[in-house]
């Protein structure tokens, strides 16, 4: 527990032990958990924020402040800047909130997600690149050069969201193994390619196809040759939507290494997880496809909801298809100062998997009252859309604004953890920021 690291949309300290010990055991003045259900500590916290509280009688038992929940010191790799580097064996990165303010995410914003060892892939010659067409319900095997791909078919380019399965999995309690994600493993690129559907058509499937995985050129982690580590997909009917690309180029340069050079599938709106990287063989399958991950509990949550904590039979897992609703404030930075007085704009991002946005509201106080953002339309199917509005603050101190998303099936963010699942998948708990009013 004393190694969980507190991600900045942090809303719970479910845990006690680890509140005190991550976040205020550290402080001269250490405040307990229980204890911020007291007046006194009341005062306590607001000295550690260094502002008093208005809405404190609004803050939920428990809760800890985003000023305090966050951490967000930057850390370099390669093409990447100011990512957060949270493993480097295999290289595992994501990007601080205010860093996703871009409308469309620039190659150096992406975070990187890293199962097994990168190929190195820097001085290949992209258009001999070959791949490599087979599985049971494949019409005729074959192999196609990135060249091919180029000449043979229709380019297309769409912006598209790509989300790990994981992201926010740092919040669950108890903790899920795995990389320590807090809300940053999401972004939405400009993507390149030609259409999935398009070269299946041209290579032919047979009439008991049903899902259509990948297989990419990185190593086990192990260095096992024999292994690889990680080979998934998604069902036939997702593989042939327009979006569903393999793409060689984002934002119309050529895609960064980790990101998957020189060609990687992008099938949005579902766990990163399903677009390979580094992309070699497609493989048509008759059954649900049962490359490493995407078997036992890997990418799945339980059928049905279950307590925190209980061990759930592999057979009692379901796969997870879409992403669900959530929503980043890129604008302003969590930590910041605003005059009193002085109306305080606020933007950032909002998606749904294979659904729309239809709204976003934002609360300054803990979420007792809520207004509406103004929220755009986006670029096309699977891009995130934009929100943005201003809010007033009544008088000086300490205030959070937490942003709420709804789909257009009317679900919208949970204020508080969703459902608990074995590896700490599909945390969409809204994102909030801490605001120093002055
Ligand atoms: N070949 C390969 N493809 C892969 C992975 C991988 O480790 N190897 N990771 C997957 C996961 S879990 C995610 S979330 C996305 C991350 O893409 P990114 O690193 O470009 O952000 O790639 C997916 N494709
Ligand atoms: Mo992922």
């Amino acid at each position: 527990m004393t190694d969980k690291k507190r991600g900045i949309h942090g809303l719970y300290a479910a845990d006690p032990l680890a509140a005190d010990e991550t976040l205020w055991g550290r402080r001269s003045n250490p405040v307990t958990r229980r204890g911020f259900l007291t007046g006194s500590s009341l005062v306590a916290m607001s000295t550690a924020i260094g502002a008093s509280i208005p809405f404190a009688h609004l803050m939920p038992g428990g809760l800890i402040p985003a000023a305090l929940a966050q951490s967000d010191e930057p850390f370099v790799i390669t093409g990447k800047d100011g990512l957060v580097v949270l493993n480097d064996r295999p290289v595992n990165a994501e990007t601080p909130a205010h860093l996703l303010d871009d409308r469309v995410t620039p190659a150096s914003r992406l975070f990187v997600r890293n199962n097994g060892i990168p190929p190195v892939t820097g001085n290949i010659d992209a258009d001999a690149w070959e791949l490599e067409f087979g599985g049971e319900s494949i019409a005729r095997e074959m192999k196609l050069t990135i060249a091919d791909l180029k000449k043979q078919f229709q380019h297309h380019t769409y912006q598209l969201q790509l989300e790990c399965g994981g992201n926010g999995r740092s919040e669950f309690v108890p903790p899920a193994s795995g990389n320590q994600w807090s809300i940053g493993a999401i972004g939405c690129p400009e993507w390149t390619g030609v259409r999935l559907k398009d070269v299946l058509e041209f290579v032919g499937i047979k009439d008991d196809a049903v899902y259509v995985a990948y297989y990419g050129a990185d190593a086990h982690a192990s260095g096992d040759p024999a292994k690889v580590p990680i080979s998934r997909g998604v069902p036939l009917s997702k593989a042939i939507e327009d979006e569903s690309l393999i793409a060689w180029a984002m934002n119309g340069e050529d895609l960064p290494a980790m990101n998957g050079h020189p060609l990687r599938l992008v099938c949005a709106g579902w766990p990163g997880s399903v677009s390979g990287k580094w992309l070699k063989k497609i493989v048509v399958r008759n059954q649900v496809h049962d490359g490493p991950k995407m078997t036992g509990s890997s990418y799945r949550v339980p059928c049905k909801p279950v307590a925190p904590g209980t061990t759930v039979p592999d057979e009692d897992m379901c796969i997870i298809e879409s992403m669900p609703v959530k929503s980043l404030i890129t604008f302003p930075k969590s930590g910041i100062e605003s005059a009193d007085g002085k109306a305080l704009a606020v933007r950032g991002h909002a998606w749904a998997g294979d659904h729309a946005v239809s709204a976003v509201d934002v609360s300054i106080d803990f979420g007792a009252t809520w207004q509406k953002a103004t929220l755009e339309s986006a670029a096309n199917r699977f891009a995130w859309q934009h929100w943005n509005t201003t809010v007033e603050f009544p008088q000086v101190g300490y205030f959070e604004v937490w942003a709420r998303a709804t789909d257009d099936k009317g679900r919208a963010q949970p204020m508080v953890l969703p459902g608990w699942n074995p590896k700490g998948y599909l945390n969409n708990a809204c994102h909030r920021i801490a605001v120093q009013v002055v």
